[in-house]
């Protein structure tokens, strides 16, 4: 089944100098030759031009670039033509056309490395990471969807997999040769081996928090009294006039969320309604999504214009959040007065100043980890691996109980191998359908 020939546009559709369509599969090369006068399979790996055709009257279509890629070795590892048409709305539709009429069909999203997948070229933490590779805005997330794609957190895990093998090869040493009074291995040993693993695979499940983050964005609200300047500082940092700003307290009515890259992490800023009492309706309900927003903040930016010292809701504001805070002392360029604090982050939203170190401070506080290492330890960034590393700690947490209470070792290592196959699970050795599905659903075609 999955060597059927299947087709894809593999760039965006639209004005563009050109376009690539991959095929792949079983018959990739016959349908190929199809489409493509002329047309030939003997030269690997090397670009040849060729005119795209359509229907028996052989109607040229464009014309084209196309290399072959026979198995095994191609991103599938199936047969594969890649064609390079000319760009646009019309030319890559037509020849993808073409190719469907000759015997390929329209593969599904993420269908091209699913196959790839399949065939071993890849494993699932490598496939996630193409598609955060293709996803990613800021550099932060390159880096880390790279390192994933060269194996990086593969052989983190793999590993940990041999350590907890390792594990499980001294207590069955300690099984075959019971008569040897206190067996040849030391139970010291077996206990330091555990605690070392265990400590590793804590170690990566920690780092879930911030990887998910990284892959996801921080969620940063700005927040603070009415007429603060927080729109203004919002497009500040976005870089364009996202939000409406006026002198008049309360224009800001619903929140507003868009993406943006502070010292190369990505970020999800949320401007929204100024805090205060209000009788007006649609200024409550604003005010209680900015509640809503803050609640779930990974960092709240609270506005309070430079020289006003604070109200006494601001302090209680402060002291009430849950997420990290970082005061913004806006307006900076109408307060002449200097700081009194040296570490003020004082800002203006209209000249630019201070916006550098506000950016700094934002990267620091989301990433605390992870903006500390200039090169990026492997990170887990999805649920699907945090909660699988869960398993594999809680069933080390269970070995370690069933040891400490005099369990058979028979019992006991049961334990360890549950917890080989949660780790295996998350670098994908055998993988359902139904996870497989999950993860390619995010997939664009012709990935
Ligand atoms: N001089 C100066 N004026 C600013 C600065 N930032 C904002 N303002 C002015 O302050 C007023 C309020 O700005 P907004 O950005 O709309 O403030 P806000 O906190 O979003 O207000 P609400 O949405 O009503 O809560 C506007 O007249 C802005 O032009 C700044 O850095 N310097
Ligand atoms: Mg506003």
């Amino acid at each position: 089944m999955l060597s059927d020939t299947i087709a894809a546009l593999a760039t965006a559709p639209g004005r563009a100098a050109i376009a690539l369509i991959r095929v792949s599969g079983r018959d990739a090369f016959g349908v190929a030759a199809r489409v493509l006068r002329p047309f030939d399979g003997g030269q690997p790996r090397r670009a040849r031009r060729s005119q795209a055709v359509a229907g028996e009257a052989h109607d040229p279509l464009d014309d084209v670039l196309y290399a072959v890629f026979p198995a095994p070795a191609s991103y599938t590892g199936e047969d594969m033509v890649e064609i390079t048409t000319h760009g646009g709305l019309l030319v890559p539709g037509e020849v993808l056309g073409a190719l469907l009429a000759a015997g390929a069909r329209p593969a599904a999203p993420g269908e091209f490395t699913r196959r790839a997948l399949a065939n071993g070229k890849l494993d699932l933490l490598q496939a996630e990471a193409i598609a955060d590779l293709v996803d990613a805005t800021a550099p932060a997330q390159r880096r880390a969807a790279l390192q994933q794609l060269d194996r990086g957190l593969s052989a983190r895990l793999g590993g940990l997999r041999d350590e907890v093998l390792a594990l499980e090869a001294l207590l069955s040493y300690d099984l075959d040769f019971p008569e040897e009074d206190s067996g040849p291995v030391a139970p010291a040993r077996v206990d330091a081996a555990l605690v070392t693993v265990r400590a590793a695979v804590g170690d990566l499940l920690a780092t879930a928090a911030d990887g998910e983050r990284l892959r996801e964005g921080a969620l940063c609200v700005i927040a603070g009294r009415p007429n603060t300047g927080k729109s203004s500082l919002f497009n500040a940092l976005l870089g364009r006039e996202r939000a409406i700003v006026t002198d008049r307290p309360g224009t800001t009515r619903d929140a507003i969320e868009a993406p943006a890259t502070c010292d190369g992490f990505p970020f999800r800023l949320v401007d929204t309604a100024g805090l205060r009492d209000s009788d007006d309706l649609v200024e409550r309900l604003g005010i209680e999504v900015s509640w809503r927003y803050l609640a779930a903040a990974d960092v709240v930016l609270l506005c309070v214009e430079a020289g006003r010292p604070l109200v006494g809701e601001e302090r209680l504001f402060l002291d009430a959040l849950q997420s990290p805070a970082l005061l913004v002392r806006t307006k900076g360029d109408l307060e002449a007065s200097a700081p009194a604090d040296p570490a003020e982050l004082r800002v203006s939203a209209l000249r630019g100043d201070g916006l550098p170190a506000l950016r700094e401070r934002l990267a620091g506080l989301a990433f605390a980890t992870l903006a500390t290492h200039a090169d990026l330890a492997p990170v887990i960034t999805r649920e699907r691996h945090r909660v699988a590393l869960a398993r594999a700690l809680a069933e080390l947490e269970a070995f370690a109980a069933a040891r400490a209470s005099g369990l058979e070792p028979v019992v006991a290592t049961t334990y360890l191998r549950a917890a080989v196959t949660a780790l295996e699970d998350v670098i994908g050795v055998v993988t359902g359908e139904d996870v497989l599905d999950r993860v390619f659903a995010s997939f664009c075609v012709g990935k």
